[in-house]
């Protein structure tokens, strides 16, 4: 696929983020769009939000539970960038004008400490990080109905839209992160219940899979961090006037307010 190209899907996605109206997905009109290409898509709507004055503060895992992986037919999770734009402080409120058709899910959020670099083991992994929090993920797909390929995904770095962070949990090998009860609530009520295990088996192996990816092109998993290891049930639709709120064993709730 020629540069321009690449530069003219990268634009039209950050335009559809700027401005919440979506887009039919590209593999309809290109199927030859590969996943190595969407990667470099991905990084040229990064390098457009760091023109505008974002910071990148860490990434995102998608695709990490088995189910959604069958269902798009891949056995190898996603990964996107999260800038500090992402970042909503617990028990904000959102207004539904902001998004195109937003949906929740809940998290497991790593704060990388040290740098994590290469193959690793999913204890290695954690022990590079100093906390460790139950998070609310806001996933907002520029395409039409959420339907896209894997490449398509990638390309929109992975549906990323916004995120809240719970307590940060200092000493996060103390716990066991593959056994956590999590549930995902409307209005109090329990919606979606799951276990951490969802998330790859173990969201430290999250961690230390995306270390692999990112090694694959020369890049690590930089000190400081936050990432974003995988949701642990289906997300669900936005509504207004509604507050959402994950829990995770241990770990505590976190909370989004809709207008
Ligand atoms: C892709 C993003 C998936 C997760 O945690 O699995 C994701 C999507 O479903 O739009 O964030
Ligand atoms: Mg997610």
């Amino acid at each position: 696929m020629e540069e321009s190209q690449k530069n003219e899907i990268a634009k039209k996605l950050d335009r559809a983020t700027l401005e919440h109206h979506e887009v039919v997905r590209f593999t309809a009109e290109t199927p030859e769009l590969d996943i190595p290409e969407a990667y470099e898509i991905q990084e040229l709507g990064i390098q457009m939000r760091l023109r505008r004055g974002e910071k990148v503060i860490g990434h995102k895992m998608g695709l990490t539970s088995r189910a959604k992986m069958q269902q798009m037919g891949v056995d190898s999770p996603i990964r996107g960038i999260l800038t500090d734009k992402m970042m909503l402080s617990n028990e904000s409120t959102i207004s539904l004008e902001d998004y195109i058709h937003p949906k929740i899910e809940p998290e497991i959020v790593f704060f990388v400490e040290k740098e994590i670099k290469g193959v690793v083991t999913p204890e290695e992994a954690l022990s590079r990080c100093n906390g460790v929090c139950v998070g609310l993920e806001i996933i907002d797909s520029r395409y039409k109905n959420f339907e896209f390929q894997l490449p398509d995904v990638v390309a929109d770095n992975c549906s990323s839209t916004s995120f809240v962070l719970g307590s940060k949990v200092a000493d996060p090998g103390q716990y066991d992160l593959k056994n956590l009860e999590m549930s995902l609530k409307v209005d109090g009520e329990v919606v979606q219940q799951g276990v951490s295990s969802a998330i790859y088996g173990d969201p430290a192996a999250s961690l230390a899979e995306l270390s692999r990816m990112l090694n694959e092109c020369g890049r690590s998993i930089e000190p400081g961090s936050i990432v974003l290891a995988g949701a642990a049930t289906a997300a669900i639709q936005i509504d207004p006037g509604k507050i959402y709120s994950a829990r995770a064993e241990s770990l505590g709730q976190v909370f989004v307010s809709v207008r």
